[in-house]
């Protein structure tokens, strides 16, 4: 059984917000489009406490993109984003959520980031999202949504650590491109099996 899963669709990383993805809000008519054609549709929300880790604001002495060492390895300082409870975090004012069943909130550990959907950065901590898939039958993931070089990457990649067949859907997605991280997370997916297909291809793909 197929899901959609969007990925982080929210203000702070479409153009104006805090970690603005380019032409991060390009995507939403398509992730529309997609999330009526699909029977199941889970989305993700970057949900961060006020001085999370991976803000450069809790580390003065860092600034935003520098990449410090911390317990579980490295981590990228971000511009704060995706504050509980601003607007930032909302989901772009434009994206239908009305399909989505369920929606799961991620990187509210102060101390720990969370890119993929599946595990916090330590790659320990759990959302829960591996045992709803398989409760529920789901097998076949098709991701979209923001951002490419992180969440979404992390997020198919770890699908595919679960078992699952991971499609990413390249015209439904956009990326930071951080010092090359966009060609990286393409690398690092085909590397794990993801497969990328059009939305067109996608809707076809998947049995409505
Ligand atoms: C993301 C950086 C920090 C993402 C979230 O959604 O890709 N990137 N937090
Ligand atoms: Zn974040």
């Amino acid at each position: 059984m197929d899901a959609l899963l969007i990925v982080d669709l929210q203000n702070d990383f479409c153009p104006g917000g805090a970690l603005e993805v380019p032409e991060g809000d390009t995507i939403v008519p398509v992730v529309n489009d997609l999330a009526e054609n699909f029977d199941h549709v889970i989305q993700t929300q970057d949900w961060h406490p006020d001085g999370h880790q991976s803000f450069a604001s809790t580390h003065p002495e860092h600034d935003p993109y520098d990449v410090i060492d911390v317990d579980y390895g490295d981590q990228v300082l971000w511009p704060d984003h995706c504050v509980q409870g601003t607007e930032g975090a909302e989901f772009h004012p434009e994206l239908d959520t009305t399909h989505s069943e369920l929606i799961i909130r991620k990187g509210f550990r102060p101390e720990i980031d969370s890119y993929s959907a599946f595990y916090e950065n330590d790659g320990e901590t759990a959302t829960g999202l591996a045992g709803y898939l398989r409760d529920r039958g789901i097998d076949t993931l098709y991701v979209c949504g923001l951002a490419t070089d992180f969440c979404v990457k992390w997020s198919a990649v770890d699908g595919r650590e679960e078992g699952m067949d991971v499609y990413v859907i390249e015209d439904a997605t956009r990326g930071i491109d951080q010092d090359g991280s966009l060609a990286q997370a393409w690398e690092d997916m085909n590397d794990a099996g993801v497969q990328v297909v059009s939305s067109d291809a996608a809707m076809e793909l998947t049995v409505a």
